[in-house]
């Protein structure tokens, strides 16, 4: 903790603080959109949420299992921060690119919100221009739905679709449950359409304008906070190369994944806090919240692998939360894909000694943080 307050008072320049870092982006935000914001940050450098992505949907082996998650049959507890994807919903389709039905998302999400935990959701849609995935890269996607594009009516229609979903998930009493909204997510590689070879850093920003303004101001959808990820980065230059602006963002992210270029543990390990180090202070300087908004090592090969390099990671950063991907289990294609342990994988004995620390929080230490209060 000291490390981090010494990290925050003398590497940053002194004019840089102000009070103003408590508000999130959205002036008409909810109160409790406005309430997670604050309580968000006044995390930074204290505590990290663990985070899994479609963690109540499925598992290593199961799927759609009343109150089951691979996170909670190794600890006990739910994870702290959940996401979900709405790839696909754009279409019209009931279920997301993974299959998942979006009724079963939105009843996830409110048993989370209830739980008192966190919700993002990733974007993975299609390419408007040529109809092909998220990952069909051919430039011109993203300038074909700007306004004057030949695309930005079907885009717009297609935010109409993610502004029913938004606008549906409602708490107890009527209220609109906050959500971590990542759109355009490792905007600095070149695999999805809105990447950095298929579009000029101006185009983009523009699309994020565009795309917020439609959703907050002609949507009126206050429940949201933004979050903007690029994938593993070298500078800080890098970093903010297609950043839209302080006024439309509240989170400030990245993902990397151990494996491929980054395969041992201290190559990862170097590249992870480099960059940890960097997020710090953009994050701080823009008086953003920081998280690593997507990390894993696929199959968690290294059964010491979440006290040896996760921990000692985190713990020396500000991140306030890391979303592990999915335990897709075995997939369609015949390859596999899981990033947390599950009941009797290897690295689940490590993976509790990890979730002891007091600096990792999962369901009961975020619900005792009441972050929509
Ligand atoms: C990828 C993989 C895919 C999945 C996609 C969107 O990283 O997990 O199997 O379809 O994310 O969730």
């Amino acid at each position: 903790m000291k490390r981090r307050f010494f990290h925050y008072c003398f590497l940053l320049p002194f004019f840089h603080f102000q009070t103003s870092g408590q508000d999130c982006s959205d002036l008409r935000a909810t109160t409790e959109t406005k309430n997670l914001f604050r309580n968000l940050y006044a995390l930074i450098g204290k505590h990290t949420g663990f985070g899994h992505q479609d963690d109540p949907c499925y598992g290593v082996g199961w799927k759609y299992e009343p109150g089951r998650s691979d996170i909670r049959d190794v600890t006990g507890e739910y994870p702290a921060i959940y996401g979900f994807d709405l790839g696909r919903i754009e279409l019209g389709w009931t279920f997301n690119l993974d299959s998942v039905p979006f009724e079963k998302t939105r009843q996830f999400i409110r048993e989370a919100y209830e739980r008192g935990g966190i919700v993002t959701i990733s974007w993975h849609l299609n390419n408007p221009l040529t109809g092909g995935t998220a990952w069909d890269n051919k430039p011109g996607a993203v300038a074909s739905i700007l306004p004057g594009g030949q695309k930005n009516a079907l885009y717009t229609v297609w935010l109409d679709r993610v502004a029913d979903f938004l606008s549906s998930l409602k708490g107890k009493n009527g209220e609109s449950i906050p959500v971590i909204l990542r759109l355009f997510h490792e905007l600095n590689g070149a695999w999805f359409w809105w990447g950095k070879n298929q579009c000029s850093p101006e185009e983009i920003k523009q699309c994020w304008r565009y795309t917020i303004h439609y959703l907050r101001d002609e949507k009126n959808i206050h429940n949201l906070l933004y979050a903007f990820n690029t994938d593993k980065f070298f500078s800080e230059s890098e970093y903010m190369d297609r950043y839209p602006g302080d006024d439309l963002i509240d989170i400030m992210g990245f993902d990397i994944y151990q494996g491929k270029d980054l395969k041992d543990n201290e190559s990862f390990t170097q590249f992870l806090n480099m960059d940890l180090t960097l997020l710090d202070s953009i994050a701080s300087y823009h008086h953003k919240i920081p998280a690593l908004t997507e990390f894993g090592y696929n199959g968690v090969p290294d059964p010491t692998w979440w006290t040896k390099v996760f921990l000692p990671s985190i713990s020396m950063h500000q991140i306030v939360y890391a979303l592990a991907w999915r335990n897709a289990g075995i997939k369609q294609n015949g390859s596999s894909e899981f990033y947390t342990p599950y009941k009797g994988s290897a690295s689940v004995t490590d993976f509790k000694q990890m979730a002891e620390s007091e600096i990792v929080l999962f369901e009961k230490g975020i619900n005792s943080k009441n972050i929509y209060k």
